[in-house]
């Protein structure tokens, strides 16, 4: 397994659109793998291959507490939506940023698995907010996608601020 790089804000390859995955093959399966160690490593709850440049429709999840819920979603589709909930959202590419954003409460899910069989899923919570939020990345939207012009320059700066103190 390998770690990998993840893209931070305002990295332009950020917004790039994911496409498919044709065949859930063994270099599909090592991207995964290699996927999980990042967001492990990173303490995230969830990954997207955007974050890490592969241009593919791969999300890797874990929100469990003892971190050992692994969930491989494969070319997600949203089949239901229900309700809304308004609850506040990390990024690994914006690290040191939360707010709060709008998202469905309940979402039915449909996906493949790392073995590429296809399954369904209900989410609702942190699941179902880490799922939205990832899919996003999938379409290169970004959650201050989702915030008002004044929360979205608020995060800019915080960002900035924190990088100026790294160096
Ligand atoms: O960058 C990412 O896409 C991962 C992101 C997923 C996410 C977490 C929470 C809400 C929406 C999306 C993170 O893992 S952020 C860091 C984190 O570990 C975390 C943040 C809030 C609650 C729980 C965990
Ligand atoms: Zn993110």
């Amino acid at each position: 397994m390998a770690l990998l790089h993840v893209l931070q804000f305002p990295d332009p390859l950020l917004r790039n659109k994911a496409k498919p995955v044709a065949v859930v093959d063994d270099q599909i399966r090592k991207m995964v793998d290699d996927m999980f160690e990042t967001m492990y490593e990173q303490s995230g709850v969830g990954l997207a291959a955007i974050q890490v440049n592969i241009d593919k429709r791969i999300i890797v999840m874990d929100i469990s507490d003892d971190r050992n819920q692994p969930l491989c979603v494969i070319n997600p589709e949203i089949l239901t939506r229900e309700g809304v909930q308004y609850e506040s959202e990390g990024c690994l590419s914006f690290p040191g940023v939360f707010d709060k954003v709008e998202r469905s409460a309940k979402i039915r899910l449909k996906a493949l698995d790392r073995d590429g069989q296809p399954y369904e899923l209900d989410a609702e919570g942190l699941l179902a907010v880490c799922i939205q939020h990832e899919m996003d990345h999938l379409d290169g939207i970004l959650f201050i996608d989702h915030l008002s012009a004044l929360k979205k320059d608020r995060a800019r700066k915080k960002l900035e601020k924190m990088r100026r103190r790294e160096f």
